[in-house]
């Protein structure tokens, strides 16, 4: 079984931080060429001088319709073909009841989560028609399966995703293109933290007695994905800490073999 990804080109959406930076790590290893955006210029600077490949990076704001469709307009013509896509920028802004969000936040999570990934996707995606190759892997989450209490807005832009990956399906059927979502309940990174606007105690809460899932844990199953046979489309993949039945139904409390 290949897991080799060797002169492949993958852009990685929100490549700065948590599971973007793990995947883009992981698709490294496995020897492509990465193109990695994210507001913070700096954090991929850091991260491409510690990887062995070549790197492209650009600063990009997803929810900025017009660089997005500039950068991947302008991208240099080595980095133009690209084969993979990792949509993976995105975040959650607090936790509330629908009638007292903050319309700032609502405004948030719908334009980075939905629109940005729209945006990003519609860009990229007549390349790969045009080429008649490519991959489309989306990062979804368990919220988009299932909404829980005073998340009515990020678990909407979640199912979002969902339906979005779904609806690739169709719209690239008859194109040997790829759609994969892989969907991830808890994982330790920096989502809390942005969630609760940087309340960095809050966050840790969230993942209280129990061991978490990690940005490498999601990059492991998306590496996977990407490097099936041709012929194999891995639909959707959910995924959870061992001690997670649900966003609310979490087992804080010591399991046998699991440290
Ligand atoms: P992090 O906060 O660690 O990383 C989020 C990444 O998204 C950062 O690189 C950030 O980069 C980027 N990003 C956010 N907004 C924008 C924007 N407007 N334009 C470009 N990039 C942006 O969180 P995670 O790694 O956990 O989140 C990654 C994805 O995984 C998200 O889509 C999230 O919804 C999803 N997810 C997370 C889960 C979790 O429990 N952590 C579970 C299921 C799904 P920068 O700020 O530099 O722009
Ligand atoms: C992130 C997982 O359960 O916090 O998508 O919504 S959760």
């Amino acid at each position: 079984m290949s897991y080799s990804l060797t002169g492949k080109i993958v852009l990685v959406t929100g490549a700065s931080s948590g599971i973007g930076e793990a995947c883009a790590r992981a698709f490294a290893d496995a020897g492509a060429k990465l193109i990695l955006a994210a507001r913070r210029h700096e954090r991929l600077q850091a991260l491409a001088a510690e990887l062995k490949v070549p790197t492209h990076l650009i600063e990009l704001d997803v929810r900025d319709q017009k660089a997005v469709a500039k950068a991947i307009a302008e991208l240099p013509a080595e980095w133009h073909d690209i084969d993979i896509l990792l949509n993976n920028a995105g975040l959650s802004r607090a936790l509330a009841k629908l009638q007292e969000y903050d319309i700032t936040d609502i405004d948030e999570m719908v334009d980075t989560n939905v629109k940005g990934l729209l945006y990003v996707t519609r860009a990229v995606t007549p390349g790969m028609v045009a080429r008649q190759r490519g991959h489309i892997i989306n990062i979804g989450s368990t919220a988009g399966h299932w909404t829980y209490a005073n998340g009515a807005v990020y678990c909407a832009t979640k199912a979002a995703v969902k339906s979005i990956s779904e609806g690739l399906k169709f719209d690239l059927n008859g194109t040997p293109i790829r759609v994969t979502s892989v969907d991830p309940g808890l994982v330790e990174t920096e989502f809390s933290i942005v969630r609760f606007h940087g309340d960095a105690e809050r966050a840790k809460k969230v993942y209280d007695g129990i061991r978490p899932l990690t940005g490498e844990d999601v990059a492991d199953v998306v590496l996977f994905c990407a490097t099936r046979p041709a012929h194999v489309n891995v639909n959707d993949v959910i995924m959870m800490p061992v001690a997670q039945a649900s966003a609310s139904v979490v087992y804080r409390q010591p399991l046998p073999g699991i440290s």
